[in-house]
């Protein structure tokens, strides 16, 4: 696991089955549907005004096929069609996530740029819009493709040269125990050592339906949670740095 900042040291990684986090999720779900509520770009979950709401752009990037689409779509609780659809242009997503940090409730909202990566080769304008004061970029390949794997480091320099300096994260999509992985446990290992970036993993395929509403939110919790305390990380490194400045 990743080393330099301590993963679930901040946020609490299993909240969300407590008591309380149980309560706060029960705004989350839609009972007349199969699972989460969907929402529209200015809804916001009905949660007490009292509960601080802190609000990040983030940018998914990888080669066309990767599973940018279907990994924002798992975050939200919403299937995606398993037929393969290329993102035209920019699709923007608001994932409302509540957190643990400390001894007090924050929610997140969480907007996912997400740009087909064709439309990004074929347009210039659309990677300066998804950089532009981005908070987090989320890398995604797939662990059934060891190139998509091979190729971040070089993605990541690439992206890296912009200043609003967001915080790097990694999601290796096709994550499952039934598939012969291209990419195994040690070469992860190995690349979190190395560029001290956490690599979560995720399959995007489940069956949507009502009983597997709960568990839903469940499997993707510990990755919404890592993504949250990144960035909360990343803006407690940026208050500290300020302060010294002073
Ligand atoms: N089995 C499996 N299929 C997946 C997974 N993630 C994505 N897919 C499938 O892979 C295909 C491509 O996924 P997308 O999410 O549309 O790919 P994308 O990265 O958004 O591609 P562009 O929009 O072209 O940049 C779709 O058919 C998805 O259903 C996964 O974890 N497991
Ligand atoms: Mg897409």
């Amino acid at each position: 696991m990743f080393v330099n900042t301590k993963v679930g040291s901040i946020v609490s990684l299993d909240w969300q089955s407590s008591a309380e986090g149980e309560t706060i999720l029960q705004h989350f779900y839609d009972p007349q549907t199969t699972g989460r509520k969907v929402l529209g770009i200015l809804d916001r979950p009905s949660l007490p005004s009292s509960i601080e709401e802190v609000s990040y752009k983030l940018h998914i990037t990888g080669r066309s096929g990767v599973g940018k689409t279907a990994t924002v779509a798992r975050l939200y609780g919403i299937k995606c069609p398993s037929t393969y659809v290329e993102t035209a242009g920019i699709r923007k997503s608001n994932i409302y996530w509540p957190v643990k940090i400390w001894d007090k409730i924050i929610l997140f909202k969480l907007q996912f740029w997400d740009a087909g990566d064709n439309s990004i080769k074929k347009y210039s304008h659309i990677l300066p819009a998804c950089k532009d004061k981005v908070d987090a970029i989320i890398y995604v390949f797939s662990f059934l493709d060891n190139n998509s794997f091979a190729e971040l480091p070089q993605h990541m320099s690439r992206m890296s040269q912009m200043g609003e300096n967001p915080t790097n994260i990694v999601i290796g999509t096709r994550y499952n125990p039934g598939n012969i992985l291209e990419v195994s446990t040690a070469d992860i290992k190995e690349f979190e050592l190395k560029w001290q970036v956490p690599v979560l993993k995720i399959d995007n395929t489940w069956s949507g339906s009502r009983s597997n509403c709960d568990s839903e939110v469940h499997e993707v919790a510990p990755l919404l949670n890592i993504i949250c305390e990144q960035l909360w990380i990343r803006d407690q490194e940026y208050l500290l740095k300020q302060g010294l400045a002073r």
